[in-house]
């Protein structure tokens, strides 16, 4: 056996007391590597503390130390790092193909690109347990397999077993701007940008890079595809090289938005058109110069003729024009072009019953079909309309045969929640991955066309549209890293189960205890189904503001206008229909099986109804319910099963940390709130629109609710709510006394214990002071100042900033006062819109 040159990096074993401090603000995420129990560290008692790495790339060396950080941690015992394999005497080998042969003149299996091996190696009384990676990327996610193995106490693999990524393109693209803003970010601002450079520190940009390579992610899209025209200016690509550093060790390539307009409004030339020679030669210097001060750089995100900006059908060219003369100039330089389909006319004729933006991806690209070259990648949203909480996986899929494809999902909750609801995303996403598109009459499931296998396409792959910020959680939301950590699964294998993704996230996040496990795992599970009955049902959109901050409710925001989110509610009948027969034709863009069962009221799933037909509300589903009992039925329960998150979330206590446990049951009796206003809003408009009553009496009949218009007001007067849904009987009060005003109401409810809730308005503007009595003794005060995130501009009473604090367990009886004392606050004006005194 050959001596490998001993490199003198015999780092000093990190020794894991019991006491050793791991952080739980969330910063580690799932990369925690909380101690064991001694009883589960004692199962990786084999595993040797000598850790022999062969390489030493800056990816070697991540690697190496990552093991001995998370091994030390989780085991309780000491870990060395060591370059020299000793001829006799355990160790774990982390190697990859290259090392191994420089190492030993031994070749390697052979592994595909970015794979690895783990397995045990024992010769004669030596033990060895090596990870083999193909490169040392592979070697990396080989080291992060075998961490999470541990973490999740599962018994690590004995012979060789091999893992390999689904696909080449495993991105997340941030949206983050050189302000220092994030466009649709729910997690404070950028960790790449502030004040319209790149931050000067950049150790978050670093640990975003070890989080994305622990879960398989080899890309970061770092600016939004709204692209500042700055991006490509030569100073800030020099700033930008200080990104693609932070990144490297980690195996992670950074990446550029860019605007088509550049070569005119970066480089001066006369024109963008992209055939136009000048513009071609442009965009070749351009990608020299990047390539010098970044020489794995990954290439060029490009939203064009998309919502404003400027694209090539200003010359008359085609996407395929575009894309090419940017594609040929990093073709040399190994980088790609990810053109996103999301081309479409945001200024659509809502008389127009043809009309339908649903159309735009497939007629703007399905002729352009094999006209790519061969480094350019279309970036294909989940459905055709835009991260709705459901739509069908989008035709494009289907027809893009001869070109390779990227599926965009969108890990920040735009639409779903903004991370203050929890809805884990996985099973969205796997129902578009898992839906078999037919194409030319065989089984084609969107993941293998993604992955570039049903078609044979060359560079496959997965973008998700992550936005994690400065939040030191990342992502707000403890339960929604669950979405970062489930995409990065299942770029590499995109047939792991949900339950498999979401146990092991869990456990790596919370701790291995049984009823934790259990109990996060039934939470996070069914939380998009949840989410969906109390947001938007039966392939209807997400019923959201799409005018405002697409968070909270505002249904007819999505009718008549341009942007072609419609679902066409009038009195009669809901739903647009795109049948080919008598609609817009858009399901005759799915290849025939799979149209035909669209195409047919009576097959079509009942989950994607309102997506392809327009019905009359008492239109029967399949469970025998009218559409419009249906959707009193889904917000009723969708919303109970929010109520239940808190307490189920209580039991918790003691078991995961404290400061994890306060945040999240503080989302929790957030989002239990928020779910009601959803509810009331879209029954109510519902019950208005068709003009159907409710079956079971719930919907505008309040009972246990004492209207703020309706209480005795000194001071508080009353204001229409917009849009008239998205308060208690459309009203709510407003102070505008800077020292205060009183609701007071004297109660009728029979002695006993009750829970008072106090739904109130609040705005980011002001922290306005609240106070509740009973018979004049205090009950509870509070200060409106939480930050909802639609909040900073919205200064009005709705939908977005309704929220509400409950009091539980009062004594109240017959004939008692209660009274809630308002002081606004700057441009907060205390606003009130009811008072529910409730049963337990
Ligand atoms: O849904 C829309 C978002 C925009 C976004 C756009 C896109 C970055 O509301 O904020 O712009 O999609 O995907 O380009």
């Amino acid at each position: 056996m050959n001596r490998r040159r001993v490199l003198g990096l015999v780092a000093p074993g990190l020794v894991a007391l019991g006491s050793l401090a791991y952080g739980e603000s969330g910063a580690e995420g799932w990369l925690r590597y909380a101690p064991l129990s001694n009883a589960a560290a004692a199962s990786y008692v084999a595993l040797p503390s000598q850790i022999v790495v062969l390489g030493d790339t800056p990816t070697d060396q991540a690697a190496a130390t990552e093991l001995q950080r998370g091994l030390a941690s989780m085991l309780g015992r000491g870990f060395t790092v060591s370059h020299e394999l000793p001829e006799e005497g355990d160790a774990i080998v982390v190697a990859n193909l290259a090392t191994l042969s420089r190492a030993f003149a031994l070749r390697g299996d052979k592994l595909p690109p970015e794979s690895f091996t783990l397995g045990e190696k024992a010769e004669g009384k030596t033990h060895r347990y090596i990870i083999l990676g193909a490169d040392p990327r592979g070697e990396l996610y080989g080291v992060f397999h075998l961490l999470a193995l541990v973490g999740a106490e599962k018994p690590l693999p004995a012979k060789p077993a091999a893992e390999s990524p689904s696909s080449p393109i495993r991105w997340v693209n941030q949206w983050d701007n050189l302000n220092g803003t994030i466009e649709r970010g729910y997690a404070g601002r950028s960790i790449f940008f502030d004040d319209g450079h790149v931050r000067s520190d950049l150790t978050r940009v670093s640990d975003y890079g070890r989080l994305l390579a622990s879960v398989g992610i080899n890309g970061v899209t770092v600016n939004n595809v709204n692209s500042d025209l700055r991006t490509l200016e030569p100073e800030m690509i020099v700033e930008f090289a200080r990104i693609a550093d932070q990144l490297r060790p980690w195996g992670v390539r950074m990446s550029l938005s860019v605007d088509l307009s550049s070569p005119q409004m970066v480089g001066h030339l006369t024109t963008f058109d992209p055939v136009d020679p000048a513009v071609v030669a442009w965009w070749k210097s351009k990608v020299d110069e990047i390539y010098k001060a970044i020489p794995d750089f990954g290439g060029f995100v490009i939203k064009a003729d998309s919502e404003g900006r400027l694209g090539p059908s200003k010359y008359g060219r085609t996407p395929a024009e575009a894309a090419n003369a940017v594609a040929r100039a990093l073709k040399p330089h190994g980088g790609v072009v990810l053109y996103r389909g999301f081309v479409y006319n945001n200024h659509l004729d809502y008389n127009d019953l043809k009309a339908d933006r649903a159309r735009a991806g497939y007629d703007n690209f399905h002729a352009l079909d094999g006209k790519f070259e061969s480094n350019v990648v279309i970036q294909v949203k989940n459905g055709p309309i835009d991260f709705q909480v459901r739509e069908p996986a989008s035709p494009l899929f289907a027809v893009l045969q001869h070109t390779s494809q990227a599926i965009e999902l969108q890990i920040t909750q735009e639409y779903l929640g903004q991370q203050r609801h929890m809805v884990f995303l996985v099973p969205m996403w796997k129902a578009t991955l898992d839906t078999d598109m037919r194409a030319d009459n065989r089984s084609t499931p969107v993941k293998e066309i993604a992955e570039g296998k049903s078609f044979r396409q060359p560079l496959g792959g997965f973008v998700g549209v992550a936005n994690v910020g400065l939040d030191t959680n990342w992502m707000h939301h403890p339960m929604a890293m669950a979405n970062l950590y489930g995409f990065g699964k299942l770029t590499w294998n995109p047939d792991l189960t949900t339950d498999q993704i979401l146990d092991t996230w869990t456990r790596l996040t919370w701790g291995n205890d049984f009823t934790v496990v259990s109990t996060i795992d039934e939470l996070q599970r069914h939380s998009w189904h949840v989410y969906e009955q109390y947001t938007g049902n039966l392939g209807i959109g997400t019923l959201t503001n799409i005018l405002g901050y697409h968070y909270g409710p505002g249904i007819e925001s999505a009718e008549r206008n341009g942007w072609g989110q419609w679902f066409r509610g009038d009195a009669k009948g809901i739903g647009m229909d795109r049948t080919v027969a008598t609609g817009t034709g858009y399901i005759g863009q799915y290849p025939p099986e799979l149209a035909k069962v669209y195409e047919d009221v009576n097959t079509c799933p009942d989950d994607l109804l309102l997506f392809m037909h327009h019905v009359p509300y008492s239109h029967v589903l399949h469970d025998g319910k009218t559409v419009v009992q249906f959707v009193y039925d889904a917000h009723y329960e969708g919303a109970a099963t929010a109520q239940t998150y808190s307490p189920r979330w209580q039991t918790l206590k003691g078991l995961v940390d404290d400061e994890r446990y306060e945040q999240t049951l503080k989302l929790f009796t957030y989002q239990a709130g928020h779910a009601n206003v959803w509810r009331d809003a879209v029954t109510r408009w519902f019950q208005k629109e068709s003009g159907i009553p409710d079956k079971l009496g719930r919907v505008g009949n309040y009972p246990d609710r004492i209207e703020a218009e309706d209480m005795t007001a000194e001071g508080y007067t009353p204001v229409d709510v917009k849009p008239w849904e998205t308060a208690s009987n459309s009203k709510a009060v407003v102070c505008n006394q800077p020292s205060g005003c009183t609701l007071s109401t004297t109660l009728d409810k029979p002695a006993g214990t009750y829970n008072i809730t106090v739904q109130y308005f609040d705005y980011w503007s002001g922290k306005s002071h609240f106070a509740l009595e009973l018979n004049h003794q205090p009950i509870g005060q509070w200060i409106a100042d939480d930050t909802l995130p639609p909040a900073r501009p919205d200064l009005h009473p709705d939908g977005e900033t309704s929220t509400r604090i409950t009091f539980p367990n009062i004594a109240l009886k017959t004939g008692d006062t209660l009274s809630l004392r308002g002081i606004p606050d700057n441009t907060e004006s205390a606003p009130v819109d009811y008072i529910e005194i409730s049963k337990q």
